[in-house]
């Protein structure tokens, strides 16, 4: 188990005993833990080899005994007991925003509410709002959330999906039976989250792979062993499904198992209209015979009369028509990526040096980076007051001067605050290179006050670009509300960039918002808000999310020069 799951359920522990009425010292105790659990650099698994949970913040004894249950059991006692005691309905319920363990307790105790469905019914009835220190306005929370919930139900982020993915993938590609491998299904379009997880294998003797599958110790349980099509349920919850098939037609079934389901409706329809027929095998000639391709996923399109889509595209919105006449765009790649506009190191929050971060983009290859740290109003982040910034850029300089290759652009993530002023003096904010401005507190302004809000900090013409535009957090918190199309016009005026935030809670603007600002006219760049040197690797999911929304490179900043992309950005600044 790694150190987020296991913080998460620490952290569920103090908040069922904060439900059931527990002694705050213990609540708290758990609360403790779980942050300094979150907050560790280093692996949990490593730090109980060595015997050492106790030297952890806030964790004694009995606290590193159930840490250690954890890892090696994924559960342990005092949760088992209060899932036991408790329904396991008000885990749910705690996933509302908004509605914290003090909250639910009151619901629970005056209602006997314990799950979604009766929150529901409760909030129907408008039962809710007649309780102590609650009102019509939760009331009217809660019925959005449980909307809002109901759609991503049982759905995980894309990143984590990934990660556990290609970490089955990898241990799959060691047999010598595998001839080929590949991630299929909505993981492979880069769906932002993810139903389960599609493995396709070519192989021309599949039982030894599927018996080794459902042999791994991280299948929880067995749902369905065939030679070639086997589903299995990992510890993390997460579905495996395993198809494997003859190395012809690998290129018809990654195809079939890629989708999407509009995809290939859509696809069905046009080679009817060819006396076509396709199928997970092949492409055939309607009155059957041999497939006429099925070997790649190039023949098959080419049998379709169509140019390669590539899986991003693949949702049935106007890909098939676009690549029959030719004219699909050619998609922001990778290796097209010259720098990263935004990314964190010790100075705040982040856990490398100005260094540290520029070795290690220069191991990718890139020829510029922004360092763009945190401004003071966010002190749990230990931002910079206008001082400690001057000194910054000074060092960021210093350093660039350093490096014959790879250029050091000094930079900020400021800070927005509630009236859309800016948190660093006017004049440090002009004088270096690149600002992100982001929003980290006062979320729940109504949609008027907070497009007022972001267009202020524009019109400032201090901003290079937005950060993570809409504050959602994947799988998590939803986005603030405010007028997206109000707010790009005005992007598009004062010369602000909106930032696709590759990092791996955020994907944020997404492929849908990133498509709407494109349409409008902003510039969109691409960001991996890295707090580590790994974190710069996350640039990988913003360029997929870009990818998502059809862009191509001339359509994104980071494929620019310095000089240019400084250019793109901030007209008046140069005026
Ligand atoms: P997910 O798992 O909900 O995130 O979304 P997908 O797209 O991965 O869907 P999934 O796992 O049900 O199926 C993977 C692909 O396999 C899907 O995109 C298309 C293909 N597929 C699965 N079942 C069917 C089916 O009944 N008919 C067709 N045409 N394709 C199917
Ligand atoms: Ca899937
Ligand atoms: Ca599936
Ligand atoms: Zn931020």
């Amino acid at each position: 188990m790694d150190n987020q799951s296991v913080a998460r359920i620490l952290s569920e522990i103090a908040q069922l005993m904060e439900i059931k009425g527990e002694n705050r010292f213990k609540v708290r105790a758990f609360e403790n833990a779980a942050r300094s659990v979150e907050s560790l650099s280093e692996d949990l698994e490593a730090l109980a080899a060595r015997g050492e949970l106790n030297s952890l913040a806030g964790v004694g004894k009995s606290l590193a005994a159930d840490i250690e249950a954890l890892l090696t059991t994924g559960s342990c006692d005092v949760h088992r007991d209060l899932l036991d005691e408790l329904d396991p309905g008000l885990l749910d319920m705690l996933r509302i925003q908004g509605l914290g363990p003090k909250r639910i307790k009151v619901i629970y105790e005056t209602l006997g509410v314990s799950n979604l469905s009766t929150l529901e019914a409760a909030a129907r009835a408008q039962q809710i709002r007649a309780l102590a220190g609650l009102g019509a306005k939760t009331e009217e929370r809660i019925l959005a959330e449980i909307e809002r919930l109901s759609h991503d139900e049982g759905r995980t982020p894309l990143p984590a999906a990934r990660a556990i993915a290609q970490s089955i993938r990898d241990k799959l590609a060691t047999l010598s039976e595998v001839t080929k491998i590949a991630i299929a299904g909505s993981l492979r379009r880069g769906r932002e989250t993810i139903g389960d997880i599609d493995i396709l294998v070519a192989s021309e003797t599949p039982a030894p792979i599927s018996a080794y599958l459902v042999e791994l110790a991280e299948v929880a349980e067995v749902l369905a062993h065939g030679e070639t099509k086997t589903s299995v349920r990992l510890v993390s919850g997460i579905q495996v499904d395993l198809r494997i098939v003859a190395p012809s037609s690998f290129g018809a079934a990654l195809h079939y198992f890629t989708g999407s389901k509009e995809h290939h409706i859509a696809l069905r329809t046009r080679a009817k209209r060819s006396g076509l027929k396709i199928n997970e095998y092949g492409v055939f000639k309607e009155n059957d015979g041999p497939a006429i391709a099925s070997e790649t996923e190039v023949d098959v399109f080419k049998a379709l009369g169509l140019t390669y889509i590539p899986p991003e595209l693949r949702e049935g919105r106007g890909e098939i028509e676009a690549a029959a006449a030719g004219t699909l765009p050619g998609l922001v790649e990778l290796t097209d990526i010259r720098g990263d506009v935004h990314m964190h190191t010790v100075e705040t929050d982040g856990r490398a040096t100005i260094l540290e971060m520029a070795d290690a983009a220069r191991t990718l290859g890139y020829n510029f980076i922004v360092i763009t740290d945190h401004s003071e109003a966010v002190r749990v982040a230990n931002g910079m007051t206008p001082p400690r910034f001057r000194e910054h850029i000074k060092r960021i300089r210093e350093a660039d001067a350093a490096y014959a290759d790879l250029r050091l652009l000094a930079g900020i993530e400021v800070d927005i605050l509630k009236d859309g002023s800016l948190d660093m003096e006017h004049e440090l904010l002009a004088d270096c290179d690149w600002v992100v401005g982001s929003i980290h507190s006062h979320f729940a302004l109504d949609s008027k006050e907070m497009t007022q809000r972001l267009i202020t900090a524009m019109a400032t013409g201090l901003i290079s670009c937005l950060g993570h535009p809409t504050g959602r957090i994947l799988g998590g918190r939803p986005g603030y509300k405010y007028d997206l199309d109000a707010v790009l016009e005005a992007a598009v005026e004062f010369g602000v960039a909106v930032e696709i935030n590759g990092s791996t809670g955020r994907l944020d603007f997404n492929a849908e918002h990133a498509e709407r600002a494109h349409r409008r006219g902003a510039k969109i760049v691409l960001g991996s808000d890295a707090h580590s040197t790994r974190g710069l690797e996350d640039m990988d999911f913003a360029v997929q999310q870009a990818r998502r929304a059809w862009l191509g490179a001339s359509d994104v900043l980071n494929t620019l020069s310095v000089e240019d992309l400084l250019a793109a950005v901030r007209p008046t600044l140069r005026r």
